[in-house]
């Protein structure tokens, strides 16, 4: 009966039919690594040149004030893959030796990829996986049919020497470019997939260390003023561009455009560590909970469906997941826990209901066990307040200072504090700031 049901639903929510007998769409979900919005030039004044992502953009809904799920990539795309706060998914650090236990999603989660597969996608993840090593934790025991890629970051030595784990499979490269190879692997996927609904992941590595990049590619932005490291991030950054290119050139030539979802964004700011470089003027970078850290470019592209825009709404990686849940019309199942997350397509498509997003929005990270006091910020509406971030070794007790407040309508760069003007704010954020952080721990803290 149940079955019956769902599929007299079908009917009615899937009208239209497309030329493979299915209307729910292919998704390709690309991350950049460590990446600004500094680094598009479309936002830049051309100190970078990313013109395919410059055109996408402009053909997307693209959401002016998206933020990462962390300042730091693991916990970042725990976020992303679940729908919850890293710290419910026991993801909250970096460093998978020194914290095997802290960097990966416990196996009790659902994650995108597991519902895309009992939905029926092929699902493949192309690049990075940051969430979790060993082998329970390995994609293809995580939803992903396809794996192709690197867990550890210490198998890239450079983007032109580097280990891949295909489908388990370990073997070196020396003959290619990392990001060209990523690149090829996933116009391959979409080939041998273009018949029946996919999800592809594509995490592209770049712009994160190791710096390298063809030399005729890093002059170019030397004779340009830049240092040879800022010049080898913006090469790495325009290969990146190029290859993204050559993917939507092939879904053109495919004519997969009009049912393929594509998704950009990167999983946290520039690391300050391998080379200054621009971010349009925000305050801090990975590592931290101001602006430079976790805000981030978001564009949803779907020929046809989705109207080219720019939406101010706050969105959140958490919220991706059930967006996606309701995009691609999957049941529940497998089952998930409960999300931090809200779908917003009904901003972008006017056959869904518009949605109440949530109030407050919450970030924290520092290395290894998490301290709430630490590097923790949440927003509501145009306020956000900051535990500033006091080290970025192990902290080894609760901090100390004080919070500061920011009004980001009037103060982008966070320059201004106003704690001190608005009591009753600091306050209330302050209150709501440790009532999150005291849920999210006794989540992180259950018996798996
Ligand atoms: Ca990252």
């Amino acid at each position: 009966m149940k079955t019956f049901l769902y599929l007299i639903l079908s009917l009615f929510l899937f009208p239209v039919l497309n030329s493979r007998g299915d209307t729910r769409p292919n998704v390709i979900l690309i991350l950049a690594d460590d990446m600004g919005l500094g680094d598009i030039s479309l936002f830049n004044g051309g100190k970078t040149n990313t013109p395919r992502l410059d055109a996408l953009i402009k053909e997307s809904a693209y959401f002016e004030k998206a933020y990462a799920g962390s300042a730091v990539c693991a916990p970042s795309r725990a976020a992303l893959f679940t729908g919850r706060y890293p710290h419910r998914t026991g993801c909250v650090t970096l460093n998978p030796r020194k914290f095997p236990e802290m960097t990966r999603i416990k196996l009790d989660e659902t994650t995108l990829a597991d519902r895309f597969s009992k939905n029926g996608y092929t699902t493949g993840l192309i690049g990075k996986w940051h969430s979790g090593t060993g082998e329970n934790y390995h994609p293809l025991k995580r939803g992903f049919h396809e794996f192709a890629g690197f867990s550890e970051s210490w198998d890239i030595k450079t983007y032109f020497n580097y280990r891949l784990d295909v489908q388990g499979e370990y073997r070196d490269y020396t003959d290619n470019y990392l990001t060209n190879d990523l690149t090829d692997r996933a116009i391959d996927f979409v080939r041998r997939h273009q018949q029946k609904p996919f999800f592809l992941h594509l995490a592209h590595y770049a712009p994160h260390r190791p710096l390298s990049a063809p030399e005729n590619l890093i002059k170019k932005y030397t004779e340009k003023g830049f240092n040879e490291k800022t010049a080898t991030i913006y090469a790495m950054i325009e290969m990146m561009d190029t290859g993204i290119g050559k993917l939507i050139d092939e879904l053109d030539t495919l004519e997969l455009r009009e049912n393929t979802l594509i998704i950009f964004s990167s999983d946290n700011g520039p690391d300050p560590l391998p080379g200054e470089r621009y971010n349009l003027n925000a305050r801090g970078a990975k590592y931290t909970v101001y602006e430079g850290g976790i805000h981030v470019p978001f564009l949803m592209n779907w020929k046809g469906t989705i109207k080219p825009e720019r939406r101010p709404e706050i969105i959140q990686f958490t919220d991706v997941f059930p967006t996606l849940m309701e995009l691609c019309h999957l049941a529940p199942n497998p089952p998930a826990k409960p999300l931090d997350g809200v779908s917003f397509a009904g901003l972008i498509s006017s056959q869904f209901e518009a949605p109440e997003l949530p109030h407050y929005r919450f970030w924290q990270w520092n290395r290894a066990t998490p301290i709430y006091s630490h590097n923790a910020a949440i927003r509501e509406n145009q306020w956000k307040l900051i535990r500033p971030f006091i080290t970025p070794n192990i902290p080894k007790e609760d901090s100390s200072e004080a919070s500061t407040l920011y009004d980001l309508d009037k103060d982008p760069s966070e320059s201004q504090d106003l704690a001190t003007e608005y009591p009753e704010i600091r306050q209330r954020l302050e209150e709501k700031l440790k009532q999150i952080s005291s849920e999210v721990e006794s989540s992180r803290n259950r018996q798996e």
